[in-house]
């Protein structure tokens, strides 16, 4: 597929991800969507990706959906439009690495919704998040009504889905909506840094970490300890990656997985 949104390079197991359509702020349009699922069909294939950084070109991470695209939808199609974003985010979530959003900018309606999709955020200094979906007479449609409170609370997602507020990246952290701030102009580096430290751990226990605790959180706590219990085990025994891990540490040598 020819991507004209999406760029994208692989480089020492990391994906990084660039929404480039800067014109426009990096809205989401239809496009976006069939770019971003064939490209996580590519990369959840590649056995090489460990790790996938996404980011936005220009002032914005994402600025939200297409208002253009969305403003003369029927009933049907609004609700189409909302299933095929909501899809699309469950794969980045299900993805079998993780994935970082390094929001670069404004992160706002559909483009937090994004982000929030991601495992987690880290945000340059001058970046701007918020749900201003009321302001036009609409919610989250991209499941922000639901990842927002289980990212912030109740409370503060209330707070941002009613009042439009726009924020500033020290309060998004202090919500703990973002993880990480750097400076503008080292964000990508920082999320390059992280996203290799995360590739140079065991492969399979990064992907298990992942499964487990989103899986475990849809899960009563006895289910979640039984899933947790099973993957355990399934690092362990002979010529297993946990087993490379423990060697490694006892015999003073980097791992070899
Ligand atoms: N959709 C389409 N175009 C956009 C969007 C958007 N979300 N945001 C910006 N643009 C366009 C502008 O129209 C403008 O285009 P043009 O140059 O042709 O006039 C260009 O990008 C640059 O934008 P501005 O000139 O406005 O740039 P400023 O720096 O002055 O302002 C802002 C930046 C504050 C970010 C401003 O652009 C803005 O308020 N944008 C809209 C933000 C917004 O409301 N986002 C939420 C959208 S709704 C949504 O995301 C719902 C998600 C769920 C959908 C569910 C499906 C049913």
């Amino acid at each position: 597929m020819e991507y004209q949104i999406l760029k994208h390079e692989i480089n020492e197991g990391i994906a990084l991800v660039t929404v480039s359509r800067p014109q426009a702020l990096n809205a989401l349009n239809t496009l976006f969507f069939k770019e971003m699922d064939h490209l996580l069909a590519a990369l959840t294939q590649n056995d090489a990706v460990r790790v996938m950084v996404l980011t936005g070109e220009g002032k914005a991470f994402v600025a939200g959906a297409d208002i253009a695209e969305m403003v003369n939808k029927t009933v049907m199609e609004g609700s189409g439009f909302s299933r095929m974003g909501q899809n699309t985010f469950r794969s980045i979530e299900k993805a079998p690495f993780p994935v970082i959003a390094a929001i670069n900018g404004f992160a706002l309606g559909g483009g937090l919704e994004l982000a929030m999709a991601c495992d987690f955020r880290i945000a340059s200094s001058k970046a701007k998040l918020g749900q201003p979906e009321v302001n036009l007479g609409l919610i989250p449609g991209f499941a922000g009504t639901q990842r927002l409170p289980r990212l912030v609370g109740m409370a503060n997602a209330l707070f941002l889905l009613t009042t439009a507020e726009i924020i500033g990246a020290d309060e998004a952290l202090r919500i703990g909506l973002v993880q990480k701030l750097t400076e503008p102009e080292q964000l990508i580096e920082e999320a390059m840094r992280l996203a290799k430290s995360i590739a140079s751990k065991g492969p399979k226990a990064i992907q298990l970490i992942k499964f487990t605790v989103r899986k475990g959180l849809g899960m009563d706590f006895e289910a979640g300890n039984d899933l947790e219990a099973m993957h355990f085990g399934s690092l362990f025994g002979a010529k297993s990656e946990g087993e490379e891990g423990m060697k490694a540490f006892l015999e003073k040598r980097p791992p070899v997985w």
